[in-house]
């Protein structure tokens, strides 16, 4: 057995080290700069109790983005040297951010062992490559992202930071084959486990979902289905469970290989970067002759995202969760005891609000961002939740999960279509999607993103937001000036959450306009980006009108986002007259 020795190097802070909604993400080579992963990790280590890591298992794996293979072996070095116990690497080191989760809750090693943390290598939907993003955040024992009180912490450290603990002599571990390496060091033995990076995940997957219904819809030849990951980790998994578990056919995998820089994409499954799919669903300008699929759906870099779509046809991540929520006790077996409840981020869309309303479940309002799901999950009051920004998932495991939402949309199909396979026509995604408009009323709903724009004008722009919401009647002359037919602006604020479990107040979580129809506007800065400022304004309509509900989402919400761009003199702050992103 290989012997080590503890190191201690000495190091000085570097700016910038705050995680942001997930995680810290910065380019490649600041990343790769002397010491600057090492001053995270070593922060994190020092933000936790000794009881979190002496001599306990952590979980090291991710997207597989460059620059990963070398984060990885850092991090074993360090966590040697920190006195963790073992440390758990999916093969290759790739694990979705799902599967993370999944493994930290659900992994049991030969002697017992359970997992009490990970650190997963992503930038999530960023790009990746030497000159792109690469990230890193840290999971707690629950399999969610780290809160606040850590990340807070964690930022603290990294700003004083003088040391950090390594153990330099210990060699690289191959990570490519599956297997276990022993070493001794100081407090003991030191264990690298490689693992199959997809057993626990799909077993879980089993548990929840009717394999065997899904079987049957996807062996019907009339259903016909197509799975982007965008070249990101769900390549992975999309192969074992979709074709090995579930029959589908080879060539309904796009880009399920993972590479080191998504093909040189950005793995972000919207309508706009993920072309591929978008084409072969018959939902872009050029569209090819082929019959499009029934059905579709897209991934981001790390699996958490999911994109779904029916043929020549969007569904909205805002409809989606209020669409599996509405469906889900009697198409999937794992809520076929009733909901717990369910909650949505602020910025998402109020269609998850009326079905909680008309199946009298409880309700969540959240800031952006996983982490403030969790909390709820725990403490058992929330089993389906989700986000605008294509994150959908449960309380199976505590990250939003991107094939599990392919799963329970292939569910509600299987059981919308059981007595129909042998039948003339099936129930279309969209008939579904229209169906719910016709129970529930619509919210129209569109994002416009003004990525990478300068960040002083950025923060301006959202100051001038706070200031104007004091003064309604001059905000509603502005509106009534853009739109006669707008209604009025009845309340503005900047949202703020109290967590109902912990009591911990996160503020400046958005600013918000609410117009006496129902309609919302949302302005927030991004804290994903790596560089400049990225603005989000999100803009909501209600209508219940159910022969009202049927339009060109575009065009209903035209007015509404004029009335924004006016409100927050976007382009005089920006001097963007275009936004980058439409979703
Ligand atoms: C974005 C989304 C947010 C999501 C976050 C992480 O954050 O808006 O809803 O939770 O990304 O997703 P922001 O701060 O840029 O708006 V992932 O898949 O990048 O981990
Ligand atoms: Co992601």
């Amino acid at each position: 057995m290989a012997t080590f020795k503890v190191s201690r190097i000495d190091t000085k802070p570097y700016d910038g080290q705050k995680p942001g909604t997930s995680g810290l993400r910065k380019k490649v080579k600041v990343f790769a700069q002397p010491h600057y992963l090492q001053n995270f990790v070593q922060a994190t280590f020092n933000a936790l109790t000794a009881d979190r890591i002496k001599g306990k298992t952590l979980v090291v794996s991710g997207d597989g983005r460059y620059y990963s293979k070398d984060a990885i072996q850092i991090i074993i070095k360090m966590s040697a040297a920190n006195g963790v116990k073992r440390v758990w690497v999916g093969q290759s080191g790739l694990l979705s951010t799902p599967a993370v989760s999944a493994v930290i809750r659900e992994r049991v090693g030969k002697d017992g062992s359970k997992a009490s943390g990970a650190f997963i290598l992503t930038a999530s939907h960023n790009p990746g490559g030497p000159t792109e993003d690469f990230g890193i955040k840290y999971n707690m024992e629950n399999g969610g992202p780290a809160p606040e009180g850590v990340t807070d912490k964690i930022y603290e450290n990294s700003t004083t930071i003088k040391e950090y603990l390594i153990a330099e002599d210990l060699p690289d571990v191959d990570i490519s084959k599956i297997g276990s390496t022993s070493f001794s060091g100081p407090d003991g033995e030191f264990e690298v486990e490689i693992f199959d990076s997809t057993d626990t995940y799909v077993k879980l997957m089993k548990s929840i979902f009717d394999f065997e219904a899904i079987k049957k819809l996807l062996a019907c030849p009339k259903f016909t289905f197509c799975y982007d990951a965008l070249h990101g980790v769900a390549g992975v998994y999309a192969k074992r469970i979709f074709i090995e578990e579930l029959g589908a056919s080879e060539s309904s995998l796009l880009n399920c290989t993972p590479k080191e820089d998504f093909g040189g994409g950005h793995p972000d499954p919207n309508l706009t970067y993920a072309k591929e799919l978008v084409q072969r669903m018959g939902l872009s300008k050029s569209n090819s002759e082929s019959e499009p699929p029934e059905f579709g759906a897209a991934a981001d870099g790390d699996a958490d995202r999911n994109m779904i779509l029916g043929k020549r046809f969007f569904v909205t991540p805002s409809d989606s969760v209020a669409i599996i929520a509405a469906n889900a006790v009697e198409a999937i077996p794992y809520f076929s005891g009733g909901l717990k409840g369910v909650a949505r981020s602020m910025p998402t869309s109020a269609a998850l609000d009326v079905v909680a309303k008309a199946l009298n479940l409880k309700f969540f309002e959240v800031p952006t961002g996983w982490k403030f799901f969790g909390n709820l999950m725990d403490a058992g009051q929330c089993s389906v939740c989700g986000e605008e920004s294509f994150g959908t998932g449960s309380d199976h495991v505590r990250e939003k999960d991107g094939i599990w939402a392919v799963l329970a949309w292939l569910s509600i199909l299987a059981q919308k279509n059981k007595y129909k396979l042998d039948g003339e026509k099936l129930v279309t995604v969209e008939d579904i999607v229209r169906q719910h408009w016709a129970t529930y009323g619509r919210h129209y709903y569109t994002r416009y993103d003004y990525e990478n724009v300068d960040a002083g004008g950025a923060k301006e722009l959202m100051a001038h937001l706070v200031n104007l919401q004091s003064d309604l009647p001059q905000v509603n002359k502005i509106v009534k000036k853009v739109n006669s037919a707008v209604s009025n602006v009845i309340n503005a604020d900047e949202f703020e959450y109290t967590d109902p479990v912990d009591g911990s107040i996160s503020k400046h979580q958005g600013i918000r306009y609410l117009f006496e129809d129902g309609s919302r506007l949302v302005f927030r800065l991004s804290g994903t980006g790596s560089e400049g400022a990225t603005i989000r304004v999100y803009i909501e309509q209600y209508e219940n009108d159910s022969s009202k509900t049927g339009r060109d989402s575009q065009e209903a919400l035209k007015p509404l986002v004029e009335v924004a761009l006016e409100l927050s003199k976007m382009q005089e702050f920006t001097g963007r007259s275009e936004p980058t992103v439409i979703t």
